[in-house]
């Protein structure tokens, strides 16, 4: 099963794509985990992408699109996988459908996480990881409706959309029940 997570900073993404992963037996692709291991490892890749993250603005599509192409290379990847944060602008969509025609292979659907922003605003907050301060959390969601909201009409037909605000297992059984299981 090949699937796209898609909704704003802090929606919950990563949170429900851990769940998934493991009920479908699939790997969770984050490209914002895999930013931060590069990160804290110090490769060029990290070095390259720290200023855009601190920023809250989106790493430049051709190194993201290569990390993700070579991370869905990887033998645990071949029978799907979960992408969550990927893809976060028209570019990389388009990136992403000629990773996969590529490789033969389509995407099986893609699954909105929908929850108002001062919800998400509270949330991310009350994590505190070092990009979660109130002014790159704002520029977090203005990218995200200008860059990524226009993926909901790229997507049109193939979209289920989740209620993404509850407790954790609750929104987990509507993402499932969304996917039939
Ligand atoms: P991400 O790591 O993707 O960060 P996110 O959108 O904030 O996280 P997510 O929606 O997964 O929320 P989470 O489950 O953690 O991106 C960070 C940065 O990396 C971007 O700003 C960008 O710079 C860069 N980047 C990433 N991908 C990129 C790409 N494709 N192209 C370019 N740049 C890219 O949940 C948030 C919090 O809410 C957690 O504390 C969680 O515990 C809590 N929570 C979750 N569900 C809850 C619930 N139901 N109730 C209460 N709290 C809940």
């Amino acid at each position: 099963m090949r699937l796209v997570l898609l909704g704003p900073p802090g929606a919950g993404k990563g949170t429900q794509a851990a769940l998934l992963s493991e009920k479908l037996g699939v790997p969770h692709i984050s490209t914002g985990d895999l930013f931060r291991a590069n990160i804290s490892q110090g490769t060029d890749l990290g070095k390259e992408a720290k200023s855009y993250i601190d920023a809250g603005n989106l790493v430049p599509a051709e190194v993201t699109n290569r990390m993700v192409e070579a991370r869905i290379a990887e033998p645990d990847a071949t029978e799907g996988f979960l992408l969550d944060g990927y893809p976060r602008s028209v570019e990389q969509a388009d990136a992403l459908k000629a990773m996969l025609a590529d490789s033969g292979n389509t995407l099986d659907g893609v699954l909105e996480f929908r929850v108002d922003e001062d919800t998400v605003v509270a949330r991310m907050l009350a994590r505190g990881r070092e990009d979660d301060t109130e002014d790159v959390i704002r520029n977090r969601m203005s990218v995200y409706q200008s860059e990524t909201a226009p993926l909901l009409e790229y997507y049109a037909g193939q979209v289920s959309t989740i209620d993404a605000v509850g407790e954790v297992e609750e929104i987990n059984s509507r993402a499932l029940a969304a996917l039939g299981r």
